[in-house]
C-alpha cells in the first residue's frame, strides 16, 4: 500500500518539496480511496507535521481517523449467538459466511448457517456446497421461501440444537432496495422474537472504493450494523477504503477477506494495517 511514504519522503526534505506537490499528492490519496474529507483532513495534518518526527506524526493523525469501538465478535455468553450477514450482491457475503463458519469451528464452538437468500436457487445450493466442504449443517427452505420464515425456523433449530452460533446468510438484491431492506428488517425482527441477534456484519467489496461507503450508510440506516467484512482485499484495493470507512462511519471492521477459500479470512489489525499505509 504504502500510501503515505512519498508524502514522508517530501516532509524530511529527501525531496525538494514544490507548492505543486501538495495538488498532486492530493490527487494521488483520493485516487487511493481516501475521499475527500479525509484526504483533506490528512493534508492539513501533513502541513503541521514537522519532518523529523514525520513518520509518527501522521501515524498518529491516520489512526485517530480510526473508531474507538472495540473489534471483538458481540457474542451471547453462555447462549446461541446469532449473525446475519448483509451485504450488496456479489460483495461476498454467502463465501463469508463459509469462511466465518470454519474459523468459529476451528475456535472449538458448534456453528449452523442458514440459507437466507431464497431469491434464487443457485444461492441455497452455492451454501450447501460450503457447508459439505467444510463440515458444517446448513438450514434451508424452499427457493421462494419467506427469508424471515426460514431465519426464523433456523434460529429454532438452532436453539433446539444448544449450538453456539448461527450464521444468516441473506439475498443481496431483491426487486429494488426498499423491497430488500424490508425484509432484512423483518428477518431481524422474526428471528428477534426467538433470540437476541448479536451482530449484524456487512460484507463490503474493498475494490468498489466510495460506493462501499454509500452501500454502508444505506445498509446501517436499516439494520443496525455492528461490524464491517472488508472482502476482496486481495484484489485491486487502493489501501484508503479501510480507513475512509472507519472515519466516515464509525463502524469497526473486524474482518478482512484476502482471497476466495476459507482460508484467506483474517481479523482487521489496525496496527499493522496503519504500518502498511506509511512504509
Ligand atoms: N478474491 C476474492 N474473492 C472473493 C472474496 N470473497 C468473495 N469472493 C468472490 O466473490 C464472488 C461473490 O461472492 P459471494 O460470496 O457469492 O457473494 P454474495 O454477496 O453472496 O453474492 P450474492 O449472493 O449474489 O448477493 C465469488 O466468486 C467469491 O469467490 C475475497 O475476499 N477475495
Ligand atoms: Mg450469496
Amino acid at each position: 500500500m504504502a500510501l503515505f511514504s512519498k508524502l514522508i519522503a517530501k516532509i524530511k526534505g529527501e525531496n525538494s518539496f514544490a507548492p505543486t506537490d501538495w495538488a498532486e499528492l492530493e490527487i494521488e490519496l483520493l485516487a487511493s480511496d481516501l475521499g475527500p474529507t479525509l484526504t483533506r483532513d490528512l493534508l492539513e495534518a501533513a502541513r503541521r507535521v514537522k519532518s523529523e518526527n514525520a513518520q509518527e506524526a501522521l501515524a498518529q493523525a491516520l489512526t485517530s481517523h480510526l473508531t474507538q469501538k472495540s473489534r471483538l465478535p458481540i457474542i451471547n455468553q453462555g447462549g446461541l449467538s446469532v449473525v446475519l450477514v448483509v451485504g450488496v450482491n456479489g460483495t461476498g457475503k454467502t463465501t463469508s459466511v463459509a469462511k466465518l463458519a470454519e474459523h468459529i469451528k476451528a475456535s472449538g464452538a458448534s456453528v449452523v448457517v442458514a440459507a437466507g437468500d431464497t431469491f434464487r436457487a443457485a444461492a441455497v445450493e452455492q451454501l450447501q456446497t460450503w457447508g459439505t466442504r467444510i463440515g458444517v449443517e446448513v438450514i434451508s427452505g424452499k427457493v421462494n421461501a419467506d427469508p424471515a420464515a426460514v431465519a426464523f425456523d433456523a434460529a429454532q433449530r438452532a436453539s433446539a440444537m444448544n449450538v453456539d452460533y448461527l450464521l444468516i446468510d441473506t439475498a443481496g438484491r431483491l426487486h429494488n432496495k426498499r423491497d430488500l431492506m424490508n425484509e432484512l428488517e423483518k428477518v431481524k425482527r422474526v428471528v428477534e422474537k426467538i433470540t437476541p441477534i448479536c451482530e449484524v456484519l456487512l460484507t463490503i467489496d474493498a475494490t468498489t472504493g466510495q460506493n462501499g461507503m454509500a452501500q454502508a450508510k444505506i445498509f446501517s440506516a436499516s439494520v443496525d450494523v455492528t461490524g464491517i467484512i472488508l472482502t476482496k482485499s486481495d484484489g485491486s484495493a487502493k489501501g484508503g477504503i479501510a480507513l475512509a470507512i472507519e472515519s466516515e462511519l464509525d463502524i469497526p471492521i473486524k474482518w478482512i477477506g484476502t482471497g476466495e477459500s476459507t482460508a484467506d479470512f483474517e481479523s482487521f489489525a489496525p496496527e499493522s494495517y496503519i504500518r502498511g499505509l506509511l512504509t
